[in-house]
Parts: structure tokens; sequence; C-alpha cells
């Protein structure tokens, strides 16, 4: 309760920030794409994780403004970045699935592209299956307008749920995240390599870029490389920053 009422002023209060964390793209070894991670700064206390304030903010309907400008604040950046010598990067952004579901949620990603001025690639929208497997009918519509927009889709933390896999291969994706629960068993665990080796065929047939996430050591990142993922992202590589590239790194 105290939560939802502390999230009611806090767009207001300018008391949310969107961190960054780089995915890195494995044949170039150039980061080509950032995560946007929303972090809320409540007056005087300490940083709230997203994993404990969403839910709150899905309750109360509050998500709808919030996502809102984590897509305007990301899109912004975005722009800046490729101004500033970065011209091919790309932005994720992750997505409620109440965000989602919403008839104008188009609309919305749209109007954020517009006043960035960037065209649809620049995004990817990360949708959990959580969100995508409640209403399908409704679902597909929104992905095929995504699609016809041009922005990209991918599935997050996959690996870490109760995957319908039936219904979500039914769903147009582009990406697929590989949760960090996958990556952590790779390096003790050979049946773990054989797993991800027949998650690339699999990802292979259907088109699927494969993301893997939590990457922490390097073995991790040798076996995602050697497995054929396209990108890692993790610890290892980047953590969540809101200055980037951080001064330094440089
Ligand atoms: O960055 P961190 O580990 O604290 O994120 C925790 C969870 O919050 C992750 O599942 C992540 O996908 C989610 N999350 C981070 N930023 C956003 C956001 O802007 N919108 C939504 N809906 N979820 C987010
Ligand atoms: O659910 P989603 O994948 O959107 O959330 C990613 C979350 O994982 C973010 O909160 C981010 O802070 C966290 N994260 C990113 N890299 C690592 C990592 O290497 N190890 C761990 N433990 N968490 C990570
Ligand atoms: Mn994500
Ligand atoms: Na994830």
């Amino acid at each position: 309760l105290q939560l939802a009422s502390g999230l009611r002023g806090a767009l207001g209060r300018d008391e949310f920030q969107v961190h960054y964390q780089p995915q890195v793209d494995l044949e170039s070894g150039e980061v080509r794409c950032l995560e946007a991670l929303l972090r809320w700064f409540p007056a005087g206390g300490e940083v709230v994780s997203p994993a404990q304030f969403i839910p709150a903010a899905e309750a109360s309907g509050l998500i709808i403004s919030i996502g809102q400008w984590v897509l305007d604040t990301a899109c912004a950046q975005l722009a800046v970045w490729r101004k500033d010598g970065f011209p091919g990067l790309r932005i994720a952004v992750n997505v409620s699935p109440v965000q989602f579901a919403r008839p104008d949620f188009v609309e919305v990603v749209q109007v954020a592209l517009d006043r960035a001025g960037l065209e649809a690639g620049a995004l990817e929208l990360e949708l959990t299956e959580r969100g995508v497997l409640a209403d399908l009918p409704g679902v597909l519509e929104q992905f095929r307008a995504l699609r016809r927009l041009g922005v990209q889709i991918a599935l997050d933390d996959f690996g870490a749920g109760e995957a319908h896999l039936g219904r979500l291969l039914h769903l147009p994706f582009d990406v697929l995240k590989l949760d960090r629960n996958l990556i952590v068993t790779l390096d003790e665990q050979p049946e773990a390599q054989r797993f991800m080796s027949a998650l690339q065929v699999f990802a292979s047939s259907l088109d699927l870029e494969l993301v893997a996430e939590g990457i922490e050591t390097p073995a991790q990142l040798e076996a995602v490389r050697t497995l054929g993922c396209h990108r890692a992202q993790g610890y290892l590589l980047g953590r969540p920053v809101a200055v980037w590239p951080s001064p330094d790194e440089e």
C-alpha cells in the first residue's frame, strides 16, 4: 500500500531514471543495442527495483504512464547516442502486458519514435510469456501491427517460466532472450550445453536471433559464442548504467 501511494506522484517528482545495459554483438564484439532498465529513487529512500514496484504499478494502472515515460526517455536517449557517434545503435525496452494489451499501444510506440526522430527498426520491445499468453487473438493482432511498423519483438526470460511453447511459437517473435538460469549452469553441466545447442537449432529454424542474458564469467561468454548466440548481455560485459559509455571505461 505504501509502495502504491509513493508511486502515484513519482513521475511528477522526477524520481525515475532509466539505466542502460549493453548487449554485445558476438560476431563483431561491438555494442549494437542497449536494454533500458527502469529505476525508482523515492525521495529520501534507497533505489527500488522494478521487480518490486512493477506489480503495484500494474495493479494501479500507473504502469501506463510510467511505461510511456520509459519509451519516450529511452528513444530520446538513443537519438542522442546516434548523434554522438553511434549511428547504428538500437534500444530494447521492457513492456508490461498491461501496457501491451492497450488498443492504443502501437500508437504510443509510433509517437515515441516520431518524437525522437527514429525509424522503427531502432526499437526492440521485450515481452515475457506472462504477457503474451493471456489473450491470444488480441495479442496476435498487436504483434502484426508492430511488425508492420517495423519494430522488433523479443521474448524475454525464455527458459525461466512455464513457457507454453505451442502458443508462444504462433507469435512472430524476432528475438529469443535466454534467461540467466540457463546460462549459470553452462559452466559446470555438459547437459546444459547440449540443451543450449538444441535451442540454437530451434531458434535458427524459426529465424530467431538468440540473446544470452546474465553472462558473468569468461567461460559463459565463450560457451554462448561457441553455441551460436548472436548477442550477449551481463555483468561481465557491462552493468546497467545511468551514463553510457561509462566515463571510466573510455
Ligand atoms: O533491472 P532489474 O534486474 O532490477 O529488473 C528487474 C525486472 O524488472 C526485470 O524482469 C525487468 O524486465 C523488469 N523491468 C526493468 N525495467 C522495466 C520497465 O521499464 N518496464 C517493465 N515493465 N519492466 C521492467
Ligand atoms: O527480466 P529482464 O531480463 O528484463 O531483467 C534483466 C535483469 O537482470 C535486470 O534487472 C538486470 O539488472 C539484471 N542483470 C543483468 N545482467 C546480469 C548479470 O550478469 N547477472 C545478474 N545476476 N543479473 C543481471
Ligand atoms: Mn528484459
Ligand atoms: Na530476461
